[in-house]
Order: C-alpha cells, then sequence, then structure tokens
C-alpha cells in the first residue's frame, strides 16, 4: 500500500463538480453578509452612521467595530518570545483602521444584493494619518505608530549566533555580500475565503463551516472570544480549495459571522470575492536581507552573517504571531550547508499592508533565495564551478545528526546525493556545453542550482512558530472498523487538495491490512475527530500517518485477538490480508474483519475473556523532534535581454521526503509547490503605493503563473526513510516552492553572467529585468 502511486479516491468527486464547499451550503433562513472596507491604509475613525443602512430593504443586522465589541473580544496574538509585542486585532476595526481593506462595519441581509446595496448608506467619517509605507518609514524616528500603545513600530526581534562571525569574516579569502529583496507574495488559492456560522439556541452551541485549514484552532479561539465553552462550538473544513498557509489563521470575518449568527438567531454566511482575498488575507514574504558570506580559497564557507527586515504589515496575527516568516528566514539561512560561524538578526516591523502570514514554504523560499545567491557569487569569485562549492559545503552523511548554526538539529538528509543526483539526471555537464554553445550564438541559456533542507512534521520539542502559544506537537488519528468489515479513518486534519483521503487511506489500509478502497477518511470537523490543529507545516503525513500507523495497530491486534479466539489459535500464527485473517499454512481456517467486527460489538459474551466491547481506537502521534526534508532543484532558463523574456525550459528537482505514501501525490505535490516558486521568481507581486492603496487588487496585476510559464517539471524522490518518524515519512508539502525560486534566479544570474548583473530582488520581472540590463546591452 505504502508507495503505491494510486489515483486519488477524492478526485472522482472533485473533478465532476461533486465537491462540498463552503459556497455551497444552502441552510434554511440564511443570511448573507457583506463588509464596508477602509479605503484609508491609515485615518482615525471619526464617526459611523449605520442608521440609513439598517432601514434598507432586506438589512437583518448592521454592526460597527464598537458593536461588534460587546459580542466578540478583539484577537490577540500572545508570544513568549523575548522582545515580541502583541497587538490587538479587532475583527473590525475601532477607533482607527491600519491598512486598506480592513473591515469597518458588517451588514447582514437577505441576499448578498441587499447586504452590499446597504454598505453604500453607510457613512464612515475619517481622519486621516500619516502612512507607514514601509520598514525604512517605520523605522525612522517620529514615524507615526501603527499601534500606540507598542510605542514602537517594531513587533520583533531576534538575534541567533554562533561561534565567532567577525573573526571568520577577517581571514576570510573571499567575502561575498549584498543587500537582497523578496518582495510581498500573495498566496492565491482558486477558493476565495469563505465561512458559515449557524447558532442553534435549542443547546446554544455555534457551528462554523469555513474554508480553513485550522478547524481545531479555530474552534478553540472562537470559543474564547464568543465566551462560549469549547464542547459548544464545532468547526467543520469541508472541502477547501486550496491554501497554501494563507488559510492558517483564525480571520476576522469567522468572528464575525460567527457573532452575527448568535446574535440575529439566523445562519450567516460570507463569501469572500478576489478583490477581499488579495486585500485582506495575509501576504507573504516582503523582506530586505543584508548578508555576506565568508569562504576560504577552497571554497569552505566560514561564516555567515545577516540582518533580515521584514515587513510584517498592520496586525500580528493569531495564532502564529508576526514572527512567524522572519523567524524562519533566519532559521533557515544555512541551510544544508557546515556553517561554522553565524550570526544573523530579525526584526517584524508594523506598517500599514495587509498582515503578514505564513505562505508555502514559509520564510525558506527567501533564506534559500539569499545562500543559494551568496553561494553562487563565491563560486565565481573563487573561480570554481556552483556545484563544486555546493559539494564542499553540503553536509555529509558522515556528520548525522547535524546541529545546525541556527541550533536546528537534522535528524538525516541525502544532501550530497540529492545534488549529484540531480546534475546526473538533467546531465549537467552536457548543459553547461549547451550552453556555450548557445552563448556563441548569440543566445543567453542560464543553470541555476539550489539545495535545500526544511524541517517538516515538527513535534512537541520545537514549536511550528517559536514562542506563539499554541502546541503543534499532536495529531491524533481514530481507526474504526464497521460491522460489515468497512473501515472509518477519523482525522481531525483538514485538507486543501494534499490528497489525504487517498494517502492516509493507504497507511490506515497498509497497517489493518485491507484494501484502500475499503477505508474512508473523514476529516476536518472538531465534532467528529481526534483534537487536532490541522494541515499546515508540511506536518500531515508524519503526524496523521504516525496517528493512523498507532490507530490501525491497536486495531489489528485486537481483531487478531478475537479472530484467534474464534478460530482457536493463537494471535502469533495469525495473518490478515484484504480484510480476511487466516491461520498461517491452514487453508480454509479464517475469518473476515466484518466477521471480527460483528463479533465484538456483539459484546462480551461471544469475546475473549477481558477483551472489551468494540473495534476501534483512537491514538496520538507526537514525533518530538520533527525531521528533515531537502532537495536539490535545478532550472534551465533563457533569458532574452533584448525582451527581457525570461523562460524557464526545464526544471528538475530531486527531493528526499523520506518513506513516500504515494509517490504521484508527491510528485503532484512538488509541481504543484514548483510552479508557485516560478511565479515568485518572475512574477508575484504585491504592491503598495505610498499611500497605502494596493495597486495589485486583481489577477489582472497581480500574475500567476499559468501553464504558458511553468515547463514540463521532472521530479525524482529518493525514498530514503526518515530514521526518526514512525513510518519513515517526512513532509513533501512545501518543498517544491521552497527550492524554486533559488534555482530560476541563479539560473538567470548564470545566463546574464556576460552582462555582469546579479539577481538580488525577487520577482525577477521583466521591468527589473530591463533596468537591471541597461546600459550593458
Ligand atoms: N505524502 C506522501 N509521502 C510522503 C509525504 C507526503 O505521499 N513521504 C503525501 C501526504 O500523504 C499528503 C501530501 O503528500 O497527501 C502532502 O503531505 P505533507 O507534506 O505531510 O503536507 P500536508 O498534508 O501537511 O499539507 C500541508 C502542505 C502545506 S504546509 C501547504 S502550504 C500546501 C501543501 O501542503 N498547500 C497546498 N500542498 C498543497 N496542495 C494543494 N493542492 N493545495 C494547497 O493549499
Amino acid at each position: 500500500m505504502i508507495g503505491a502511486s494510486l489515483p486519488r479516491v477524492e478526485d472522482a468527486r472533485l473533478l465532476s463538480g461533486q465537491g462540498r464547499f463552503v459556497a455551497d451550503l444552502e441552510l434554511p433562513r440564511m443570511l448573507h453578509v457583506a463588509l464596508l472596507r477602509s479605503p484609508h491604509a491609515h485615518a482615525r475613525i471619526v464617526a459611523i452612521d449605520t442608521r440609513a443602512a439598517c432601514q434598507a430593504p432586506g438589512v437583518v443586522a448592521c454592526l460597527t467595530g464598537e458593536d461588534l465589541r460587546a459580542h466578540a473580544r478583539p484577537l490577540r496574538a500572545p508570544s513568549r518570545m523575548k522582545d515580541y509585542r502583541a497587538t490587538d486585532f479587532p475583527a473590525l476595526a475601532f477607533g482607527k483602521v491600519r491598512h486598506v481593506g480592513e473591515a469597518v462595519a458588517v451588514v447582514a441581509a437577505e441576499d448578498r444584493y441587499a447586504a452590499e446595496d446597504a454598505l453604500e448608506l453607510i457613512t464612515v467619517e475619517y481622519e486621516p494619518l500619516a502612512v507607514v509605507a514601509d520598514t525604512e518609514a517605520a523605522l525612522r524616528s517620529g514615524a507615526a505608530l501603527v499601534h500606540e500603545e507598542t510605542g514602537t513600530n517594531v513587533l520583533l526581534s531576534r538575534v541567533f549566533a554562533q561561534g565567532d562571525v567577525e573573526t571568520a569574516l577577517r581571514g576570510a579569502a573571499s567575502v561575498v555580500g549584498d543587500r537582497f529583496r523578496f518582495h510581498r507574495h500573495a498566496g492565491v488559492a482558486i477558493e476565495n475565503r469563505a465561512c458559515v456560522a449557524r447558532w442553534d439556541a435549542g443547546d446554544g452551541s455555534l457551528t462554523l463551516w469555513s474554508s480553513t485549514q485550522i478547524p481545531g484552532i479555530v474552534r478553540d479561539a472562537l470559543a474564547e472570544l464568543l465566551g462560549l465553552p469549547t464542547q459548544r462550538v464545532r468547526v467543520i473544513a469541508p472541502d477547501v480549495g486550496g491554501g497554501f498557509g494563507i488559510k492558517t489563521i483564525l480571520y476576522p470575518e469567522e468572528i464575525v459571522v460567527a457573532a452575527l449568527a448568535r446574535l440575529v438567531g439566523r445562519p450567516v454566511r460570507w463569501i469572500g470575492d478576489r478583490r477581499e482575498d488579495l486585500l485582506t488575507s495575509t501576504q507573504a514574504w516582503d523582506e530586505v536581507i543584508d548578508a555576506e558570506l565568508a569562504l576560504d580559497a577552497d571554497g569552505a564557507i566560514r561564516g555567515l552573517r545577516a540582518r533580515v527586515v521584514a515587513d510584517v504589515g498592520a496586525y500580528s496575527i493569531y495564532p502564529w504571531t508576526a514572527s512567524i516568516e522572519v523567524i524562519q528566514v533566519v532559521s533557515f539561512l544555512p541551510g544544508p550547508y557546515r556553517v561554522p560561524h553565524y550570526h544573523a538578526e530579525a526584526l517584524g516591523v508594523a506598517t500599514n499592508k495587509a498582515p503578514m502570514g505564513p505562505y508555502r514554504g514559509v520564510g525558506r523560499p527567501v533564506s534559500v533565495f539569499v545562500t543559494e545567491a551568496l553561494l553562487d557569487r563565491a563560486a565565481r569569485s573563487l573561480a570554481l564551478d556552483p556545484v563544486v562549492i555546493r559539494r564542499k559545503n553540503l553536509i555529509a552523511p558522515e556528520d548525522l545528526p547535524y546541529r545546525s548554526a541556527s541550533g536546528i538539529v537534522w535528524d538525516s538528509g541525502s544532501f550530497q546525493e540529492s545534488l549529484e543526483r540531480v546534475c546526473a539526471t538533467a546531465g549537467y555537464d552536457e548543459l553547461r556545453a549547451e550552453q556555450a554553445r548557445a552563448r556563441a550564438a548569440g543566445r543567453y541559456l542560464g543553470v541555476g542550482v539550489a539545495s535545500y533542507v526544511e524541517l517538516t512534521g515538527v513535534g512537541s520539542a520545537i514549536p511550528v512558530s517559536p514562542g506563539a502559544d499554541i502546541a503543534t506537537g499532536t495529531e491524533g488519528a481514530t481507526v474504526r472498523v464497521e460491522p460489515d468489515g468497512g473501515v472509518t479513518a477519523l482525522f481531525g486534519l483538514g485538507c486543501q487538495g494534499q490528497g489525504h483521503e487517498t494517502s492516509l487511506a493507504q497507511v490506515v489500509a497498509g497497517e489493518l491490512g485491507v484494501a484502500v478502497d475499503d477505508v474512508r477518511v473523514l476529516h476536518g470537523d472538531t465534532a467528529t475527530g481526534p483534537h487536532s490543529t490541522g494541515t499546515y507545516a508540511s506536518r500531515s503525513a508524519v503526524l496523521g500517518g504516525g496517528a493512523a500507523i498507532l490507530a490501525a495497530r491497536a486495531v489489528r491486534d485486537k481483531a487478531l485477538v478475537i479472530a484467534a479466539h474464534r478460530l482457536e489459535a493463537s494471535a502469533a500464527d495469525l495473518e490478515i490480508d484484504a480484510g480476511v485473517v487466516r491461520v498461517r499454512g491452514v487453508p480454509g481456517r479464517e475469518i473476515t474483519l466484518g466477521a471480527i467486527a460483528a463479533v465484538a460489538y456483539a459484546g462480551t459474551k461471544r469475546l475473549p475473556k477481558g477483551v472489551e466491547p468494540g473495534l476501534e481506537a483512537t491514538r496520538f502521534y507526537d514525533p518530538y523532534l520533527g525531521t528533515a526534508s531537502n532537495a536539490t532543484h535545478l532550472a534551465v532558463v533563457e533569458v532574452d535581454p533584448q525582451t527581457c523574456v525570461v523562460r524557464v525550459l526545464r526544471h528538475v528537482v530531486v527531493e528526499d521526503c523520506g518513506r513516500v505514501i504515494n509517490p504521484m501525490i508527491a510528485r503532484g505535490q512538488t509541481i504543484g509547490g514548483v510552479a508557485q516558486g516560478i511565479g515568485a521568481a518572475l512574477l508575484e507581486e504585491v504592491i503598495y503605493d505610498r499611500d497605502g492603496q494596493l495597486l495589485t487588487g486583481s489577477l489582472m496585476d497581480y500574475l500567476i503563473p499559468t501553464a504558458g510559464e511553468v515547463p514540463a517539471i521532472e521530479v525524482i524522490h529518493l525514498d530514503r526513510p526518515s530514521p526518526t518518524t514512525l513510518g519513515g515519512f517526512k513532509g513533501v508539502g512545501e518543498g517544491g516552492t521552497i527550492g524554486a525560486p533559488a534555482a530560476v534566479a541563479n539560473a538567470i544570474a548564470d545566463a546574464l553572467a556576460p552582462f555582469d548583473v546579479e539577481i538580488t530582488e525577487l520577482p525577477v520581472t521583466g521591468e527589473r529585468l530591463f533596468r537591471l540590463l541597461a546600459g550593458r546591452r
């Protein structure tokens, strides 16, 4: 079962229009919500008049931020991190607005048209304030404050240090460094954010359907904010059309619809449109990184020094806080390399933009871009081949487990192997020869290599977001054999397209000894699944898979005890395959899992002495440290210096996600991630003007890659089981996005080496390339 490229069982439903997303939900008497959003990036709210809107046809309720305060506490993301300043994040702004698009009032009406029309009747008197447009402005003395109560725009700062980087830099044969910039990014899921809330006055309970990645976290936080007991709140994430990290926070709209449903006693629904999504969903990256890499003459890394300033936007998000992105950058800058001396400072700075949050890869696309760009530069300065300098510095098998310069322990990794394999697969030497031939003919081909390591399946020893007030180290699974022998596997984890209904079924089926088709995976419902925080940080295979193994094993052991009793054999002599338990070597002495379940549910009379009735188990798994996934990407590009068009001709990935559950799914995950990485490298950029107005508020302005920009991606799985996780799995969901931007950036720099330009900013849009090449062509 494990290792089989089974077709995804969910696809029949999803590809034939049978999926059930939040917007498909029709509830009797449901109200529709529209939100009035601020046109100002920073302004005091002097007055809001909703009287006319409240009288408008079809309108049932109308609330401002002040009104909502009586029904829901403002959200606050606490952290134990030293030098972190929490900010209140109100579901509807009161006092002032801090970014364009922030909601200031809500209308609930009989339909969305009535709600939208009523918004136009609300008058808001704003007093515009000085806009904190970027981190430079935010750090200037006397700058306007995004949150007055913090007394500064710096919401967090942290230093990572190992060894003596000053001395390492001083004695180096080569020091390469620059200011790098990875611009702001949006996570564009096919399904915009959406939520529906229903209040049941009969038993005082709330049900929220949300396109969230974290139903468990949303439930716990909502209960607290609304003052409800947790067991009275149920959060269901039905089919979700992509999340990519942006659906891993508790959003204002979820609080608003929940509070409204309770207030008016009718179901309330909000379906975000694309403009709202681009304006208000968390955004990613937006960091300026000053970094220097010091090397010996033979290319060995001596030390790395960096300062990373992140634009964290207007609010610190729940539960991850404003630190999630920038702390990952400094944690992962040393990459899969031996870096003896390291010093890095991270600053998270508030501005009047949408809040910063996690996006596929979190921080690592940025750190990998910087480190890999520096390595290529170092190779050029020391006249070494980019592959040779990586070979020299990559952590070797004998170094493992390896404690990185930022303190993360790599339990395993095939760093050298993935580099060698990518070169062999892509035909590196032949590519270089082809590049030389092309250059002689006036064409600019470039080859870019990037290696990375990431921590996946993180357990309780290391929080996903250091200091944040949320425990992310465990997941549970319930495995139940139904009376006919079919198996139901319940997970708290939700799914946004990763194929859990197939891959987790494979894990359960493999451990239990039944056919995959006989396992039905149900997930994403806090009322039915075990305790869970959700799907993020490439954790479901490791944590969900680990819990599934434990639960299936417990059920299997019990089934064998019952079977031994019925077959009058020893449990040690039994084997289970395709749902039938047989006495080894005795043809015909067998019993089906269904028959065993019937006995188990019939009760004590038919069961062996001391065996409890029932055939189900719930188990939790904590991988404790987490496990290292790694890969090397190789991109081949052609750049036309006249038109500044970049074409990615090839993209090869050799990746190690441990034991692969379903190679087709893991491949699909990698391909999707690479496509997003190519978008990040070439196209996607959120742009605000000096007044904090979003200039990329539609997909005409915010460019995502299409099939035209993405080549056929070659993916090889090394399939080296993790030595530290149950099942040997490592995560794969983010890797494509982590390696691709750096590989593409290095390939562009390589193509343009004759013009002596360096790539320091991503995305490398046509305009940026045009400016870089100005006067050099
Ligand atoms: N898998 C496997 N073998 C392994 C590891 C994983 O077959 N050794 C399978 C898993 O069983 C699962 C999939 O690959 O079906 C991804 O597993 P994993 O790496 O554990 O990641 P998660 O399931 O926890 O998903 C989260 C991850 C993240 S963090 C983002 S962001 C992301 C991603 O997954 N967002 C996605 N992939 C996405 N894919 C889609 N289609 N949509 C998103 O929003």
